[in-house]
């Protein structure tokens, strides 16, 4: 009787044991699970900083280059150059701002031109114009297709027309029938720097030049023949966004996009107008050696 009660208490805490084994068992798979994922966090957020270091490595690559001709020409239309950076790689994209469609200063045609190139029907660019001109404009009368205060108001949109210039591109989603998705394809062709109506047909990104009123294909041709003949610009350039992706071995990743200023003289060379972190990749291009 006193042995049976024994090996029955023997039983029970054997199997308590073999619990409390398969407990440790799990507690210990739960600690490595969660060990290895903070290790795999933190060798995310080590790539990406140093992708990020890389990319700020290709903003001052570019600086370098548009403060000295002499060390490459690089083309200003937006054109890729790829190269090696410590054990990553950039590729850095420089943008004149002159060739950009300058939203105080524009002409209507070349405006509508490129609402059109981006895919907006023709009447509905006509109208999406007439809204930007109200936007911009310090009056308050609309245009036939325009919208000023009421329009906004009926649209349940509160500000209204700013009745003033654009200060930022960004400005143009507050403007009416602008969604995020047309705010998107036509932000990399627009620009409140250029400062000249006119864009700059030397340095003007490729597609953007469908959008220049009466400039027939074989002039587009010859534009681009000019372009890649090598014609070094940098000396003219005021303002350009350099556009730099950064991405290590590790896959880290970081995209970089500075708006910079040359300066006039004085101890700095340039100065920075914007500086952001982009997500989004801009379309992809051909890449040329640097
Ligand atoms: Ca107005």
């Amino acid at each position: 009787m006193q042995r049976s009660v024994q090996r029955k208490q023997r039983g029970i805490a054997l199997v308590m044991v073999l619990w409390v084994l398969i407990l440790l068992g799990l507690v210990a798979a739960s600690f490595l699970r969660e060990t290895r994922l903070s290790t795999g966090i933190a060798r995310n957020a080590s790539e990406n900083a140093k992708a990020e270091a890389l990319a700020e490595a290709g903003i001052q690559r570019a600086m370098l280059g548009l403060a000295d001709s002499d060390v490459t020409a690089w083309r200003l239309d937006g054109t890729p150059y790829q190269f090696a950076l410590g054990d990553g790689t950039v590729v850095v994209r420089i943008q004149d701002e002159g060739g950009k469609v300058d939203l105080n200063l524009a002409p209507p045609p070349l405006l509508q031109g490129l609402l059109q190139i981006t895919g907006v029907e023709a009447n509905a660019a006509r109208n999406l114009l007439d809204a930007i001109v109200d936007f911009r404009d310090p009056d308050s009368n609309r245009l036939p297709g325009g919208a000023e205060d009421p329009e906004y108001a009926a649209a349940g949109r509160d500000g209204g027309a700013k009745d003033a210039p654009f200060d930022a591109k960004e400005e143009l989603l507050q403007v009416l029938g602008i969604d995020r998705a047309l705010y998107d394809a036509i932000a990399p062709y627009v620009t409140v720097h250029s400062q000249r109506g006119r864009i700059d047909l030397t340095t003007a990104p490729v597609l953007l030049l469908q959008a220049v009123p009466n400039l027939t294909p074989q002039e587009r041709e010859r534009i681009m023949a000019d372009r890649a003949s090598g014609e070094a610009l940098t000396a003219r350039v005021n303002v350009v966004t350099v556009h730099v992706e950064a991405t290590t071995g590790g896959g880290g990743r970081f995209i970089r996009e500075a708006v910079i200023k040359r300066g006039r003289g004085g101890q700095q060379p340039f100065s920075i107008l914007d500086w952001r972190q982009e997500w989004a990749r801009t379309p992809a291009l051909a890449v040329a050696a640097p």
